[in-house]
């Protein structure tokens, strides 16, 4: 059984072609649990229209605001393993992202690693990862190097820290504290892998190629980026004076 947690930020242009590709590998029990934060653009309502098409294995839950990313998955995870939990002794939970930049198609070999495995990151930069061949070389040069500073700052032992794109053991995934994620934005995927580096779980990160959104706007604002770096900033200093 696999739980995919999707966050939704007007998502219309995409979300219709996400849950056609996710439903089409044909997974034996899969739900999706869309967490949308009231987009504008209708987002919520295409995603409930479509849910009788694929069993009723949709869950739409609708916020009352945009409240960012990284609360959304937290809200996410929690439904999912109340919902589940008590059902199954062992499923997947998986996050990732609605605008097509995470390909479907690499869940079935992320789902294979998990027998050995305990998470699975979806990484850029490992050997055959890629970011988008659109991308200008500067563009380029500086998401892997943000990465590679975050990684430094941090030092988190995942190469790729900023992915949001993972798979998770229901029991690896109810190992990880919740209530001491700090980041509302993508910090999160950061302070995510923080945790998984700290609790020693098994990490493997399989290449995935990352092609730019084409439909919708990316989120991404100096406000959610400054966030990420002064939280995990302090989130390393105090780990480093053992305040964590
Ligand atoms: N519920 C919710 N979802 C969000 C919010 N912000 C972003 N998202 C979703 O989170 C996912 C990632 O957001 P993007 O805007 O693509 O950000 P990104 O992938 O980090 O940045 P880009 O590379 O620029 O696309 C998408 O599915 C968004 O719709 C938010 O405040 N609330
Ligand atoms: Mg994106």
């Amino acid at each position: 059984m696999l739980c995919i947690v999707v966050p939704t930020y007007n998502e219309a242009g995409n979300i219709g072609d996400m849950l056609r590709r996710l439903f089409d590998l044909g997974l034996v029990d899969l739900y999706v649990f869309i967490i949308d934060d009231l987009s504008p653009d209708g987002t919520a309502k295409i995603a409930k229209g479509m849910s009788d098409e694929f069993d009723n294995r949709v869950l739409v839950y609708e916020r009352e605001g945009k409240m960012g990313l990284g609360t959304a998955y937290v809200f996410g995870f929690i439904k999912v393993l109340e919902m589940f939990s008590s059902q199954y002794e062992n499923f997947n939970v998986a996050q990732m992202d609605a605008d097509l930049s995470h390909n479907p198609k690499y869940i079935p070999e992320m789902m294979k690693m998990l027998d050995k495995y305990e998470v699975v990151v979806g990484s850029r930069y490992i050997n055959s990862g890629k970011l988008d061949i659109r991308k200008v070389i500067a563009r380029k040069l500086l998401s892997r190097y943000a990465n590679k500073i975050i990684r430094w700052i941090s030092g988190i032992r995942v190469n790729d820290v900023t992915s949001g794109f993972k798979i998770f053991r229901s029991g690896t995934l109810e190992r990880i504290d919740l209530n001491r994620i700090k980041c509302t934005g993508f910090g999160f995927q950061v302070e995510i892998a923080y945790q998984c580096d700290k609790n020693n779980f098994k990490i493997y990160e399989i290449p995935i190629e990352f092609p730019d959104r084409i439909n919708g706007r990316s989120k991404m604002s100096f406000r959610i980026i400054w966030e990420a770096i002064w939280k995990i900033s302090w989130m390393r200093f105090k780990n480093v004076v053992r305040m964590d």
